[in-house]
């Protein structure tokens, strides 16, 4: 439940328990002598006493490249017995990224996923309906560690099987559904196809990959809820790193634990509040696998007004991207939830779509791939034209836009949407592109 001790301190109490916290990571990374350690000592750092809120700026930054090296426990702060489970991510390059908790440090992330549950509406005597994939991923085993330590009812679902899923809600009448955004959509339409009602359903909390507003319509229009977002990263402990509250106008970062930065990409200097920058998380508290400046790739922009939840925690924006998700065509940078954007928005198209780079010519060719909604009326030329306008209009982007027949962009039934497919030489990666 809304914890205001912890959620709503006022900002002087929240930087003196960073400071507390910030000083105890620093010892222990000096004591683990791992690459972190190694780092600040090489930054002149001796001991946490000679670190302030204001310094960690200049303290070096950990990446992704550091857990491969050092893959799979080279950076444990903790001696290898002491560590409860591993858990991790695939990645989008399929290379592995593993991380590790300490018991305290389930503890902690049952706490903060049970925190996340509850700031979008959950409560104790909730039923969560968590169809987040479980196993080495964090979405589905975090969820459920949160719903229990809630004191929810949880209905470990995983993805997957959706005829099965769509009994399960109309029997069980959860009141919460937690999944991917893209899944939401899909277990909604499967729903409304097999004439179910889900009128118990009140919330969802929606995560692991980006989604823009005009998304969360979609999803708003075929389920009845309020779908909030939830946000996390294996690295930093899984789900519940941050997550929308009722209020639904960004994501309450919980930085009593994880400390948040922004920064410009490039330079890695920190950008003004409300400038999009590569998020970057501190963790004080972890036990196993303490981070510090760990740099996310995930682009947002972060806002320390008050909310009128009265959560004084800061809040993220959606996600715009991932860095390395960004496509360049012709000098135009974009991310594919900015496409996602104008296309949903335009309310002529279905909420399922795919960005096909296309590389087989000497320049890269962006073709959006989309179905038309059910009551688009005009003929698919007219409405491929229309697109092809909008995007340019909006983005600045010139894409070709293919409408394919309903059912041909591949729904996500298990793990993460796939927005970005590359087209090299050999087949269309989706029938009916040319
Ligand atoms: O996706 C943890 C998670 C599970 C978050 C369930 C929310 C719900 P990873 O598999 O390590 O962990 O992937 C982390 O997914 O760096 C982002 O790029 C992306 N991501 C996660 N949540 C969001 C979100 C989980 N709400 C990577 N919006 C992150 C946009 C998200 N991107």
């Amino acid at each position: 439940m809304f914890d205001p001790r912890a959620e709503a301190m006022s900002t002087d109490e929240r930087a003196a328990l960073q400071r507390h916290r910030l000083w105890g990571l620093v010892d222990r990374l000096l004591a683990a002598g791992g690459v972190q350690g190694r780092r600040l000592k090489e930054a002149g750092v001796g001991g946490g006493a000679d670190v302030t809120l204001a310094d960690l700026g200049r303290l070096p930054f950990t990446t992704k490249r550091d857990l491969w090296d050092e893959y799979p426990f080279g950076m444990l702060a903790v001696p290898r017995d002491q560590v409860a489970a591993v858990h991790g991510s695939s990645g989008t390059r399929g290379r592995p990224t593993l991380v590790a908790y300490t018991r305290a440090d389930l503890d902690l992330w049952a706490a903060m996923c049970a925190r996340s549950l509850s700031c979008a509406g959950a409560a104790p005597g909730s039923i969560v309906h968590n169809a987040y994939g479980y196993g080495l991923f964090t979405g589905g085993i975090g969820i459920h560690q949160g719903a229990v330590a809630l004191g929810a009812t949880v209905v470990p679902m995983s993805g997957g099987m959706t005829d099965r899923q769509v009994r399960m809600l109309a029997d069980l009448r959860p009141d919460i559904l937690t999944c991917t955004p893209a899944y939401a959509l899909r277990l909604g339409e499967a729903a409304a196809e097999a004439g179910v009602e889900l009128h118990a359903l009140k919330a969802g909390l929606f995560g692991a990959e980006p989604w823009s507003e005009e998304l969360r319509a979609s999803i708003e229009a075929v389920l009845p809820i309020k779908a909030m977002d939830i946000y996390g990263l294996s690295e930093v402990i899984g789900p519940g790193v941050a997550t929308e509250c009722l209020e639904q106008d960004g994501l309450h970062v919980n930085e009593d634990h994880f400390i948040v930065e922004a920064v410009d990409p490039a330079t890695g200097e920190r950008v003004e509040d409300g400038t999009p920058g590569e998020l970057v998380f501190t963790t004080p508290t972890k036990q196993a696998l303490p981070l510090l400046r760990y740099r996310t790739g995930d682009i947002a922009s972060l806002d320390r007004a008050e909310c009128a939840c009265g959560r004084t925690l800061v809040r993220m924006s959606k996600v715009l991207g991932r860095a390395d998700d960004m496509i360049v065509v012709r000098g135009v940078n974009v991310y594919p939830s900015e496409v996602e954007r104008v296309l949903l928005g335009s309310g002529l198209v279905a909420p399922h779509y795919q960005l096909v780079v296309d590389r087989r010519g000497p320049a890269v060719r962006l073709l959006v791939a989309c179905e038309a909604a059910p009551d688009a009326g005009s003929g698919s030329d007219d409405l491929r034209a229309e697109l092809v306008h909008r995007l340019h209009e909006a983005l600045g982007l010139t894409a070709d836009v293919a409408v394919l027949p309903a059912g041909t962009v591949p729904r996500v039934e298990v793990g993460k949407a796939v927005r970005v497919v590359g087209w090299e030489d050999g087949p269309a990666p989706l029938p009916g592109l040319a």
